[in-house]
């Protein structure tokens, strides 16, 4: 039980990486060495104090991260509200209901913000903290390259059409996989997660 999530983090945070790059910037290792320092170990510091007093986020966060490197790539988008606009926001999408941690990236978010105001994505934020929680719950660790740009669009459409549907079968299911570049493993590793 404990095997899959952990395993699939790095499945995750590799297609983050690939998405992400498609969105415009190059990623790296260390991007806010210079204008944020400390902006890793604050939240590494933050996931490690809170993690152990509520363990189950850890899963959470790794799912959020993937669901939303699923739609409009790593981009943060999941995280944003609906606009006053109108309109109804990723996390507004069905899947998106069962989505927790929100709440607990707010936090983190906010000390990296006390910080250096308006220097690191939300979306640098979301991949180093799931990978510092998988981490606490005694999983691997693997490189998170950062310079993530935030998007400023979130739509439930997109979720709806790009999130593969619990009511999918495995040749819709593994078709959805494939148009990210994600496999079988990757199809049974994220599955088994939906449960956690
Ligand atoms: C979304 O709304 C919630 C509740 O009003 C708020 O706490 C959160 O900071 C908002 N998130 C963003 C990204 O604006
Ligand atoms: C899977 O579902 C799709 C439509 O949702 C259907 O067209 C297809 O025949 C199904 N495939 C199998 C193997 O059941
Ligand atoms: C976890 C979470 O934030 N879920 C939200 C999904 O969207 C609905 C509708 O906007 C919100 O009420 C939930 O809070």
């Amino acid at each position: 039980m404990a095997g899959a999530p952990l395993v699939l983090a790095i499945l995750v945070a590799a297609v983050g990486v690939a998405a992400a790059e498609r969105g415009g910037g190059k990623l790296r290792q260390g991007y806010y060495e210079q204008s944020c320092p400390r902006a890793e170990q604050i939240v590494k510091d933050y996931v490690e104090r809170q993690i152990p007093l509520e363990p189950s986020v850890a899963a959470t966060l790794i799912r959020t991260h993937f669901h939303d490197c699923f739609v409009r790539g790593c981009d943060a988008s999941v995280l944003l509200n609906a606009t006053t606009g109108g309109g109804e926001a990723e996390k507004d999408a069905a899947p998106n209901l069962t989505l927790r941690g929100f709440d607990f990236l707010d936090r983190v978010k906010a000390l990296v913000e006390q910080e250096c105001p308006g220097v690191v994505s939300c979306a640098d934020v979301l991949a180093l903290a799931s990978r510092d929680a998988v981490g606490v719950i005694g999983g691997p660790f693997w490189r998170v390259p950062t310079g993530r740009r935030d998007g400023r669009m979130s739509i439930k459409q997109e979720a709806l059409d790009q999130l593969p549907a619990p009511t999918m079968n495995f040749t819709d299911l593994l078709a959805s996989f494939r148009a990210k570049g994600l496999g079988v493993a990757d199809l049974v590793w994220l599955s088994g997660n939906r449960y956690n």
